[in-house]
């Protein structure tokens, strides 16, 4: 019994992997092994022997077993410690220059158009995407019946079961950013608002999202005068040229009186764009001076104020300053993509050091 114990203890201590030791257990402890043949040999004994022999069986049989089970555990600690050595990973090393993300065009033109308007003293404001129709509709001057209003323009979101409330919309433009400025600030204001909004349109130059930057300019004594400079000054300074002219069409909407698109002279020279010179006119925005309605759906007195708003689609400004063609491959989030139109992510566009290196 001392050379069966003395025998599978030192083999269990030597055992190199758990292949080797479950060997050994089988050897060992088996249905056929060792020990458990030298059990069977207790029923030849006198009752005498086997109360002697049976307890001492038992005891080597749980010592190998528990020899076993502690090998086990040691050889599977060591594996694990082999394993995480050979996964060790320096988190203090730099990232790598080649996966280093880049600015997306919305977000560089967004920078870009923001910068703009701040030098000439505009304030970005921000509201929710998910409006209620009263800041989206109504206060906008866009009655219940409008066509803009039905269900193939706007996303609407699901009122709870018994819930009569008109549902709430995903916002179809950011007018209602400029209601909530207005509400909140008061006049004079000047604000900015870009985002995201959303429409139920998809082909080959609408995306069911996109992008917006809207506009508004509120004081005693504001008019279409100032409209035009702003937005040649704001043309002047996105498509980086000196010289732009631009053309006012009569148009409608409903949130403006009166409402012009405006054009901007520019041609088209082997697919390349330029700005401010050529016989071809290209319609950029819409503008107009803010209807009184809405100034006072925002809690202004339009008797004792007045000024102008505009809207233009950041995307569309971002593929003709880019040339970028295809408008759905914005929002694919394809990497090859965002490496060839993506720009560098420390530089910061600023009047001063330029728009876009
Ligand atoms: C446009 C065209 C004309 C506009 C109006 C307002 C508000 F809220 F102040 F009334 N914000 N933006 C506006 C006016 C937007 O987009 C083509």
């Amino acid at each position: 019994m001392d050379d069966l114990k003395s025998k599978y203890l030192g083999l269990i201590a030597d055992a190199g992997d758990e292949a080797a030791l479950e060997d050994l257990r089988v050897q060992a402890v088996g249905k056929k092994g060792e020990v458990s043949l030298k059990m069977r040999e207790l029923g030849k004994m006198s009752p005498e022997e086997r109360q002697v022999m049976g307890p001492k069986l038992n005891a080597l049989k749980d010592e190998i077993n528990s020899a076993l089970s502690a090998k086990k555990s040691a050889l599977a600690d060591a594996a694990l410690d082999e394993r995480l050595r050979g996964e060790w990973l320096d988190v203090t090393l730099p990232g790598r220059p080649a996966r280093q993300g880049t600015i997306h065009p919305v977000s560089q033109v967004t920078e870009e158009v923001t910068a703009i308007f701040a030098d000439m003293g505009f304030a970005v404001a921000e509201g929710p995407q998910i409006e209620d129709d009263w800041h989206n509709f109504d206060a906008l001057n866009i009655p219940p019946e409008h066509p803009a209003r039905q269900e193939h323009d706007t996303f609407f979101m699901h009122r709870a079961d018994g819930d009569n409330r008109p549902p709430h919309v995903l916002r179809t433009h950011t007018s209602p950013v400029q209601i909530r400025a207005l509400q909140a600030q008061g006049a004079p204001i000047r604000v900015i608002a870009p985002g995201r909004v959303y429409r139920c349109d998809y082909d080959q130059t609408h995306t069911p999202m996109f992008h917006q930057v809207e506009g508004l300019a509120i004081d005693r004594d504001i008019s279409m005068a100032n409209l035009k400079w702003v937005l040649e000054e704001f043309c002047r300074a996105y498509f980086e040229v000196d010289k732009v002219e631009l053309r006012f069409r009569a148009s409608h909407f409903p949130f403006t009186e009166p409402s012009a698109e405006v054009d901007l002279r520019c041609s088209w020279q082997d697919g390349t764009l330029k700005v401010g010179e050529g016989d071809d006119w290209m319609e950029i925005l819409g503008s107009g001076m803010v209807h009184p309605k809405v100034l006072a759906a925002g809690g202004i007195d339009p008797d004792q104020w007045q000024g102008f708003a505009f809207g233009l689609g950041i995307d569309r400004i971002a593929m003709l300053k880019y040339g970028i063609p295809d408008l759905r491959a914005f929002f694919d989030s394809d990497l090859r993509w965002l490496r060839h139109y993506g720009f560098a992510s420390l530089d910061q566009p600023t009047l001063r050091g330029g728009l876009s290196r």
